[in-house]
Parts: C-alpha cells; structure tokens; sequence
C-alpha cells in the first residue's frame, strides 16, 4: 500500500500514540544553510567526506581534515536553526506535545553535529518562559562539530567561539570557495599546516580532534537510543537518505515492531514506500504543517 499523504490522518496516528522518535539528517539543517552530504550540497559527490569523516584519515592527514572541520565548523556557527529545528524543540516540551499527542512520549535523535537543535531549543524556551531542561533530552549521536576531544588525555571540551581554533586555520578560512558545497578543494589547494599549529589541547598539549563521531567509531548514546527504538510506535523520519547505519535502520525497526513511520523528504528515498505516511517537501514547511 503507498504511503498516505494525510495530514489529518497523521494527526490522528499521533493522537494514539504512546512513544513517538524522530530521527533527522542533514536536510533538518538544509534551509539553514548547511550543505547535506548529497543532492546539492556536493560533501559525497564532490568531496567524499566519507574519506575524511574516518580515523584513518585524521591520522593520515590532520591538516587536511582540519581544514574540512574548520569549514564546517565556520558554517555552523554562522547558520541559524529554521522551522523544523523549532517544530522539533516545540515537541521535546511535554506540555506541548500533549496537545497533539496527549498519551505520548518523544524522543528526539537526531544524526546532525551542527548544533542547531540545542540553540532551537533554547529559542523555543526562552520564547515560551521555560528552561531548556523542562524539554525531553534529545540524543546527537553522531556528535557535535563545536566539540573537541584530545587524542592524547582524551579531555572533552566544547567551543563555540566565532573564532578560528588556531591561526593556522584562521589562514584558511577561505577554504572552499563556494560557499555552498565544498566542491573545488583538492589536496594541492589545501594548506599544509605543521602538526603543532593544529588545535592543541590546553591541559597537556596533545592535538584535538572534532568531537564527532567518524565512520567505523561507535556512535554515542547506544544504549538509551536503542532502547527507545525498541519501545517507539511511530518514527519521524526526517531530512535524511537513510544511507548511515545504525540510524538508518531505526525505522525499519519500528515498523516490524508494529509501529507507524513518517518521513518528510524533499525527495522519495530507499525505504519509504513501507512508510505509512509520506511528506514530500522541504522538512521546514512540511513538519510544521504537519505538527501543528
Ligand atoms: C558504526 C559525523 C558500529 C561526522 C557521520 C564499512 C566500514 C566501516 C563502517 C561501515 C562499513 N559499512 C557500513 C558501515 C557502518 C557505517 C555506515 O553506515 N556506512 C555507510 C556509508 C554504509 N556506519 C558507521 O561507521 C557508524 N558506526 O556502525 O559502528 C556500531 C553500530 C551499532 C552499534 C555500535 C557500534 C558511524 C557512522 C557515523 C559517521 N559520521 N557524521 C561528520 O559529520 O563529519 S555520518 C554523516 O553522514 C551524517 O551524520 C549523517 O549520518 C550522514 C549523512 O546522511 P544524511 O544526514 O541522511 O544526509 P544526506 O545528505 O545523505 O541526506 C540528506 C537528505 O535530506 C536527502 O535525502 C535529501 O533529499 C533530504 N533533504 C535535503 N534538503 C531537505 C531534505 N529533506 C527535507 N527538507 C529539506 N529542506
Ligand atoms: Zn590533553
């Protein structure tokens, strides 16, 4: 059966449910400015961040891949979340949420490391007289590009300063030249910048790396992830092509557990012809609409 483009069916679904998750790529963060890894934005086709989003690569080329977290890390700071960042941190207030689904909890999983979602969530609670801990606790799973970890005593600090890490990357701020996709860099055209000019950590020295979580590490909060998984009876899906595992199998999962999945896309992926429900659009139009 094709999926249903029913709003008011959706709303109806989501009255009944019990447990409800979203689970959101980088389109959530697409009208934000932020480049997805597909489609226009280039990362997998013009610049494979699949061979610099690894360990290996870090090791290999430190330079290199700094530069490409100094980029992003640039991008991020200067985007600002959209409507979708705020339909979701409206939701993560139980208050909220009970208006549209009054027997339900939500957890939100999101797959970004822009830190977008926590910066809506702030907004929303501001704007609504709340703190930011009344919301449910939401899960980055891949980790956040503000984040810094020391490779050598593994320290774990957060920077959100506007400023370039180290002036060695200051230098490179002009990396890529489009400023939408990160088309055009090549090796040649990337600095070579020494070992000790690369962030450093305050306490003992070591090289930092970007707090995220590269492919083939363990992606964070497993365990409480997949135990709302495992409980939800009907999953968001949305901003994403469903190509990461684990994220892209939660669901699949919730639907052979019975439970109902929407997803809002810009564009048809693998997998959402099992969906229930099909929203096809920019996320930051279709999930508010659909919400509220
Ligand atoms: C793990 C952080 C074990 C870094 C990311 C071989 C070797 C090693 C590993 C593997 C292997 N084969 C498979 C694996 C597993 C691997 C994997 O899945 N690989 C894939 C490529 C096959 N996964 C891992 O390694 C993970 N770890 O498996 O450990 C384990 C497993 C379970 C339990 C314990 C241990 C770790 C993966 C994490 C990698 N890090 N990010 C960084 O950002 O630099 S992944 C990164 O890419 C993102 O975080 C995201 O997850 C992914 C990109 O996907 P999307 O977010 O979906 O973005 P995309 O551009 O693809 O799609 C955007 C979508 O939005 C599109 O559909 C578009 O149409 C839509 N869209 C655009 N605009 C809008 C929109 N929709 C709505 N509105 C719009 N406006
Ligand atoms: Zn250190």
């Amino acid at each position: 059966m094709s999926p249903s483009t029913s709003v008011t069916a959706f709303r109806e679904a989501l009255k009944q449910s019990k447990n409800i998750i979203a689970v959101a790529g980088a389109g959530l963060s697409a009208a934000s400015g932020i480049p997805t890894f597909r489609g226009a934005g280039g990362y997998w086709k013009k610049y494979n961040a699949m061979s610099l989003a690894t360990p290996e690569a870090f090791e290999e080329n430190p330079s290199l891949v700094w530069q490409f977290y100094h980029y992003r890390r640039m991008k991020a700071l200067s985007s600002r979340p959209n409507a979708a960042h705020v339909a979701i941190s409206m939701i993560s207030f139980p208050d909220f949420l009970r208006e549209i689904a009054p027997e339900a909890k939500f957890t939100f999983i999101t797959q970004n490391v822009d830190g977008l979602s926590a910066r809506a969530l702030k907004e929303v609670a501001a704007k609504a007289g709340k703190e930011p801990s009344q919301a449910v606790p939401f899960y980055e799973m891949h980790g956040r590009i503000l984040d810094l970890i020391c490779t050598s005593c593994g320290r774990r600090s957060t920077n959100q300063d506007e400023a370039p890490l180290c002036p060695a990357l200051a230098a490179t701020g002009a990396l890529p030249t489009d400023p939408n996709t990160l088309s055009g860099v090549d090796t040649e055209e990337v600095a070579d910048i020494p070992l000790e000019e690369l962030p450093r950590c305050e306490d003992c020295g070591g090289l930092l790396r970007p707090g995220v979580v590269w492919f083939g590490e363990t992606p964070l909060h497993m365990e409480q992830i997949d135990g709302v998984v495992a409980q939800a009876d009907m999953c968001l899906v949305v901003g994403t092509s469903s190509t990461v595992y684990p994220a892209a199998s939660y669901a699949s999962e919730v639907a052979e557990n019975g439970g109902k999945v929407a997803v809002f896309n810009l564009e048809r992926t693998e997998g959402d012809s099992d969906a229930d429900f099909l929203f096809l659009g920019p996320c930051e139009q279709t999930l508010p609409e659909a919400l509220f």
